[in-house]
């Protein structure tokens, strides 16, 4: 099945508002974190400047200490719930006060190599790079006080993965809002069905309430989180962009490359101790419990993204997951009871996650699962469009349409991109 590369820079350019790309119109109406990241290298495809000021207008979002937000609010819509005002970060721009997992090092590298203009990328990384440092030592400063070698997310959005099974244990300890009015607006562009719950809403509100209440001060905020997680897709994301964020600093901030090895090889350890052998996958932590998260999500196969565990492990529980799922890779194992193959993160296959897995397990020798991971994005895309998210089952595109990281994906995976 090919992608029609045209229709995917069409994507991309409806949802341009001006040197960032929103991830669709109406629900999602302003720049996102790991989106951006993404559609940043898809951009550099065909229009490396475009995809330099993605990444810049991402940066415009951060803060003093270092964090780059989940969202930046750069003009008012009132088509999403949560805005501004339910944030009140008092932040210019308007931002939210959490995070998303940091793919951006590794799309700056992406862009940086792909740019054809050897001056500009030069000029454009040497400016970015110190921006990236700044997160990077923000990730470990606020979210790994100890230097255990492993983030904590405080925040199921902060996962991306928003309401994965995994997280429902954890999340249930969340008490629900009383201090917000929760006026969803997702549930009048998309089907009820295939989004969080109510519940979910008041928790996740809860928590934002929360961290509000802090002042959206890092120490405080960790302190108070009823929600710490070390979410092992975060923690493979990180290790992943720590490398890259090591190879551009070779080249532009040689003094800081002992500081990111020493973190590399303090994550590595972590990381690979989050591997599961009864269930062949990694799992992610619980630090308020002090358990292992026992729910097989397609977060578990992410450490190989990040050069940790055995691939070829991995590849069989994979195989083992399509034995139940016409399509790969499920968000959630199809045998696991939690397991609903449209509703958000509970089932259905992402793109990105798919893009990450294939280069993954390529690069670890795995060509078969890179090859049948690359085929089913492309037979997924083709057949159904740059549709959010697929049921696994069917193939169906769900969520929302003319979806920027799917478009972006799409143009990474198109035959003249990748020969496999
Ligand atoms: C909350 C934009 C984002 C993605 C997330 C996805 C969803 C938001 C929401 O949409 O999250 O951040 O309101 O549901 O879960 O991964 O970045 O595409």
């Amino acid at each position: 099945m090919t992608i029609d590369i045209e229709a995917a820079r069409a994507v991309l350019a409806a949802n341009d508002r001006g040197g960032y790309t929103v991830p669709t119109a109406r629900l999602y109406p302003f720049q996102w974190n790991w989106d951006s990241a993404f559609v940043a290298m898809g951009w550099a495809s065909f229009d490396a400047a475009r995809a330099w000021r993605e990444v810049e207008r991402l940066l415009e979002g951060q803060w003093q200490d270092g964090r780059i937000p989940h969202i930046v609010f750069h003009a008012p819509a009132d088509t999403y719930f949560p805005g501004p005002d339910v944030w009140g970060t008092h932040h210019t721009p308007p931002t939210s006060g959490i995070v998303q997992p940091p793919v951006l090092a590794t799309a700056v590298r992406a862009v940086f190599a792909a740019d054809p203009d050897r001056a500009r990328a030069d000029a454009r990384a040497a400016a970015i790079v110190p921006a990236l440092l700044r997160s990077h030592r923000w990730w470990h400063a606020a979210r790994d006080p100890q230097a255990t070698g492993l983030v904590a997310i405080l925040h199921p959005w902060e996962s991306g993965m928003d309401n994965s099974p995994a997280w429902d244990t954890a999340l249930a300890r969340v008490p629900t809002t009383t201090a917000t009015k929760i006026v969803r607006r997702d549930t009048g562009h998309v089907d009820p069905a295939m989004r969080p719950r109510a519940e979910d809403y008041q928790r996740f509100i809860h928590l934002v309430d929360t961290y509000r209440g802090a002042g959206w001060e890092a120490a405080r905020m960790y302190a108070a989180a009823p929600f710490r997680v070390a979410d092992v897709a975060t923690n493979a994301i990180l290790l992943r962009a720590e490398r890259d964020l090591l190879s551009l600093a070779e080249r532009f901030a040689a003094a800081a490359c002992g500081a990111i090895g020493a973190r590399i090889a303090r994550m590595e350890q972590a990381l690979a101790a989050l591997w599961s052998d009864a269930r062949g996958l990694f799992l992610s932590r619980d630090l308020v419990a002090g358990a292992a998260l026992d729910v097989a999500t397609s977060a578990g196969f992410l450490p190989v993204w990040a050069g940790v565990g055995d691939a070829s492990r991995l590849a069989a529980t994979l195989g083992r997951w399509l034995t139940r799922a016409r399509f790969a890779v499920p968000s959630t194992d199809p045998a696991e009871p939690g397991f609903e193959p449209l509703r958000y993160w509970r089932g259905p296959v992402w793109a990105v996650v798919n893009w990450m897995l294939a280069e993954g397990f390529a690069t670890a020798g795995e060509a078969a699962s890179a090859h049948r991971i690359r085929n089913d994005t492309r037979a997924l895309i083709g057949g159904a469009g740059f549709a959010e998210y697929f049921d696994p089952l069917t193939g169906e595109g769900a969520g929302g349409g003319s979806f920027s990281w799917t478009a972006a994906i799409g143009l990474l995976l198109s035959d003249a991109a990748v020969a496999d």
